[in-house]
């Protein structure tokens, strides 16, 4: 078994509810546990309207890109579009970590690249394991997390799993 971190966001559409689907979706792949609720203003283009955040912790036996597979097409389910880059989508789910693995291929790169300047990430990957640490790094110590005002909208049971 492999502990994975997968970041859900959403901006378009129902996001409540299109994160809840992915929530039983990722579910179906393991073991998971989730943070919770996050509201945050977009980082990219400003015309666009704030992500529902969280992070879902996933226990599988599932290859790094057997699961990217599934979960683009998670993605594609929830109607996912390409619009532009950084750009509004109604789902996105990005392996943010893969046990401890360093993953560098056309198809995938984990860590993902914007671990540790998200306070979107970070803040929801802490509600799972306080202790969690990245090259070494506490996450909790990084001055982003410390300065973070993230909205929670919702407390760890959100998704009802
Ligand atoms: N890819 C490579 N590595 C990975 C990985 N670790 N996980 C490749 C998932 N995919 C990975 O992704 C483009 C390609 O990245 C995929 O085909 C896959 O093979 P994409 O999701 O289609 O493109 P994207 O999301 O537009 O680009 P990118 O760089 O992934 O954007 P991000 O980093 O996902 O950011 N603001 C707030 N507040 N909250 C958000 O969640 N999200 C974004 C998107 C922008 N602003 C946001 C948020
Ligand atoms: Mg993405």
């Amino acid at each position: 078994m492999i502990c994975c971190y997968i970041g859900l966001g959403s901006n378009l559409g129902d996001s409540r509810q299109i994160l809840t689907e992915a929530v039983s979706k990722l579910a179906t792949l393991g073991t998971i546990k989730t943070s919770k609720l996050y509201q945050s203003p977009p980082m990219g283009p400003q015309d666009q309207p704030n992500y529902l955040n969280a992070v879902v912790q996933l226990e599988t036996d599932l290859a790094a890109l057997a699961l990217l597979d599934r979960l683009q097409g998670f993605e594609q389910e929830a109607g996912r579009v390409r619009l532009r880059h950084w750009g509004e989508r109604t789902l996105d789910l990005d392996l943010l970590l893969y046990g401890d693995e360093t993953i560098q291929n056309e198809r995938l790169t984990v860590p993902h690249v914007g671990v540790l300047e998200r306070d979107f990430v970070l803040i929801p990957l802490l509600d799972i394991d306080a202790e969690l640490t990245l090259n070494g790094q506490l996450l909790k110590d990084l001055d982003i997390v410390k300065q973070s005002t993230l909205s929670v909208l919702d407390g760890l049971d959100w998704a009802h799993i």
